[in-house]
């Protein structure tokens, strides 16, 4: 399978310049391509895994991936997709997000190959040099006013008068295109993939080397995803999803994926996963027939987690998953633990109460969990009170220290899935 046909088969085309001329290019030996990604914010996110999992798909194909990193269209900010003008990022700001993203690349392409490993680029390193007037005589001069204002992302920008747009980011799109060129020039750099909202600046680059060096360029685009029900993808509850472990633990990314509308399941094992499409075919078959053993979104976190978190973040998900089903608690770190249970109100205690054995009745009404001592008691013979995920039927049971998990935290649980938490200090 080629390369458009492999992004097809996986419902990740959107467009590319002449698809035959793209297909031939490709397959006629080995090519370098980019992809850009301003350094807006210091980690990845769910949202940038689709261009950066078709980097790695087209590097397994043999050719050469370049990062962009858009130390200097950072500074300027892209109006592509965007209906407001962006604040601008001080360069403290850029620096750091532009470390933290540099180091989450290396997860996903191979850096190592001599011939078609990756490499990372920084665009502020030949955009700082540019000065104003040249930039404007030898390239300002390639591009009409005309075609430019006829371009999505600023013909948006312009019927939207009360928005507007500076004339700072309306330049947005010659710098990437010098970047294009620049790439060509010096790298090799053929082809340049991205979102589809990259389009118009993916090909002003294209244009701007054929009118530069007479010479092809090429271009391909894949969709912006979307969740069935037009939720944008990438957030949860919790906000946006980081690649980032300590912005987003590898329990919450697990969570994030295993929530995945039915709808949308077989769509991401295709885009997102590695995973060949006879055995997506196959997960296709039995989430058909059986949508709530959820085997498909089970088998989408597992890999999805571990290719982010690696095989011990996986591990940790999956530890805390079964946790919070009432699976065994002792396994938990506290902070795998305070994870699980974030959301869960807690109660605090003193350990010198747990050196005195403190009253599983007392402190079940004392700390607000159940409603009285004598609730308490009538749920405890009933069978219906859980302390660390084991169920207690002694009315006279007498909390411990050795009952502390990771010596923090007690879980007491009511019913199948009623939590609250006792911290100790
Ligand atoms: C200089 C900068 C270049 C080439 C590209 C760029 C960045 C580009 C952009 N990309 C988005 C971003 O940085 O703004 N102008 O957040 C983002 N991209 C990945 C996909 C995208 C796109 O990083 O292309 O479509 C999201 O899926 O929005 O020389």
């Amino acid at each position: 399978m080629n390369f458009i046909d492999e992004l097809k088969a996986r419902e990740l085309f959107y467009s590319s310049t002449e698809e035959k001329e793209v297909v031939e290019h490709l397959e006629s030996g080995t090519r370098t391509f980019y992809i850009g990604f301003d350094p807006t914010s210091d980690s990845l996110h769910a949202g940038s895994l689709l261009p950066i999992l078709t980097m790695a798909r087209l590097q397994k194909k043999g050719h050469k991936p370049l990062v962009l990193i858009g130390g200097g269209t950072g500074m300027i900010g892209d109006p592509s997709g965007k209906s407001d003008e962006r604040k601008l990022l001080d360069e403290k700001t850029l620096t750091t997000n532009l470390e933290g993203m540099k180091k989450q690349f290396s997860r996903f392409l191979d850096f190592d190959d001599p011939e078609t490993g990756a490499e990372i680029v920084n665009n502020y390193d030949w955009l700082k040099t540019l000065t104003f007037i040249e930039f404007l005589r030898d390239t300002g001069k390639h591009f009409s006013v005309n075609q430019m204002i006829a371009k999505e992302s600023v013909k948006n920008r312009l019927e939207n008068r009360e928005q507007g747009i500076s004339y700072t980011e309306f330049s947005y799109m010659l710098l990437q295109a010098y970047d294009f060129y620049e790439l060509f020039k010096e790298k090799k750099c053929s082809v340049q993939m991205g979102g589809s909202d990259q389009w118009g600046n993916i090909t002003a680059g294209i244009d701007f080397i054929r009118r530069k060096t007479g010479k092809k360029a090429y271009g391909i685009t894949v969709p912006l995803l979307t969740t069935s029900s037009g939720k944008k993808f990438g957030k949860s509850e919790v906000g946006t999803i980081w690649l980032d472990s300590r912005k987003t633990s590898p329990y919450q990314f697990y969570q994030f994926w295993i929530r995945t509308e039915d709808a949308d399941v077989i769509r991401y094992l295709k885009a997102f996963t590695f995973l060949p499409l006879t055995k997506i075919a196959e997960l296709e078959a039995i989430h058909r027939e059986k949508p709530h053993a959820r085997v498909a979104s089970t088998q989408l976190a597992e890999e999805m987690t571990r290719m982010v978190h690696g095989e011990k973040g996986l591990e940790s998900a999956q530890r805390a998953t079964r946790a919070f089903f009432g699976g065994d608690l002792s396994e938990l770190t506290a902070s795998e633990l305070m994870d699980v249970f974030s959301d869960v109100p807690s109660h605090l205690i003193k350990v010198t109460q747990l050196e005195q054995g403190l009253s599983l009745v007392d402190i079940l009404s004392e700390s607000g969990f159940i409603k009285s001592k004598g609730q308490a008691r009538r749920m405890i013979k009933g069978g219906g009170i859980y302390l660390n995920n084991n169920r207690i039927k002694n009315i006279d049971r007498k909390l411990e220290k050795n009952d502390l998990i990771d010596e923090a935290f007690i879980v007491l649980r009511s019913g199948k899935k009623k939590y609250f938490l006792l911290r100790a200090n």
